[in-house]
């Protein structure tokens, strides 16, 4: 399928994935969801066909954005200062691959056996990191965790699930992404710190040690990862044999208020999405004023 602005025909999309899928496996194992809920998040490496691998990371190269990313980047390399990591939020021109990554039956199977039946998408994103990239410190990214709003102080227990993507892998201490396991049980007081949690200081509290995976993945590997779970990312050596680091980050929300990022949905998603995955956009997005309405 060639290069098309999307979204293109949602029937053309169903076949082509029904014909290629993305995923090697169509549901998860339940000692891999009991590891989820133990440690905050499952590591899934090698996950994706060769031909998805492959053609979601082609797929990533062609977009327009990504193309004058790298024509401005060769430009700049020249020049004194270094050339910045791409952020692109929201990514929403998607193709064949990437579209299947809202509700392939894997992705399906993961959120039924974890969240349920009440699931969102609630935003993707897309980050390219070149060499000389600094590290990302350990961090939460579940907002009702991070934002004092009396709607998300009622809402902390709710499911924010990020669904990791490195589509050409990476090395460990090459912007490699470490987790503390089990960091997701200890309640989200602004007293706790990574720190605290690899001292040992809050074993007790979330009921096991609190111990540092560190992660190497090979090409086409997902993390699953609940969005409680501290984790980090180290930065990318000036000689990484690894030119630019691909990642891509599909977030999913169990129902209710909006997230910080909640991105709003195109109208040509719903006209053309089934009634799946219609259920899956059919939420509110996030606006300056959307947390004190759900309040009134
Ligand atoms: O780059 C990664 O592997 C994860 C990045 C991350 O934690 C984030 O963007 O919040
Ligand atoms: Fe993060």
């Amino acid at each position: 399928m060639g290069r098309q602005s999307y979204p293109i025909d949602h029937k053309m999309m169903k076949e082509f994935a029904r014909k290629h899928p993305i995923f090697r496996i169509d549901s998860p194992s339940l000692k891999e969801i009991a590891a989820f809920h133990e440690d905050g998040f499952v590591a899934y490496p090698n996950v994706l066909t060769n031909e998805g691998q492959q053609g979601f990371t082609d797929e990533i190269l062609s977009r327009d954005r990504v193309v004058e990313f790298f024509e401005t980047t060769e430009a700049e390399r020249s020049k004194p200062d270094k050339p910045q990591d791409f952020v692109w939020r929201n990514w929403d021109d998607k193709g064949p691959w990437s579209d299947q990554l809202f509700d392939a039956p894997f992705v399906k199977a993961l959120m039924r056996e974890t969240v349920g039946q009440e699931v969102h998408f609630c935003h993707s994103t897309m980050h390219f990191a070149l060499r000389g990239s600094g590290p990302i410190p350990f961090h939460q990214d579940h907002h009702h965790w991070r934002h004092e709003n009396p709607v998300n102080l009622a809402e902390r227990d709710k499911w924010y699930i990020q669904m990791l993507y490195y589509p050409i892998g990476f090395k460990r201490e090459d912007k490699s992404l470490s987790a503390i396991a089990g960091s997701h049980k200890v309640a989200p007081t602004s007293d706790v710190t990574a720190e605290r949690m690899l001292a040992g200081e809050l074993d007790e509290q979330a009921g096991r040690e609190l111990k540092q995976v560190d992660l190497e993945l090979p090409p086409g590997s997902m993390v699953f990862l609940n969005a409680r779970t501290f984790h980090a990312v180290s930065a990318k050596p000036l000689d990484s044999p690894q030119e630019c680091r691909i990642f891509v980050n599909y977030i999913f929300k169990e129902a209710g208020p909006p997230h910080r990022y909640t991105q709003p949905i195109q109208p040509e998603w719903l006209e053309l999405a089934d009634p799946e995955r219609k259920r899956l956009f059919q939420r509110e997005h996030w606006t300056e004023d959307c947390w004190s309405r759900w309040m009134a």
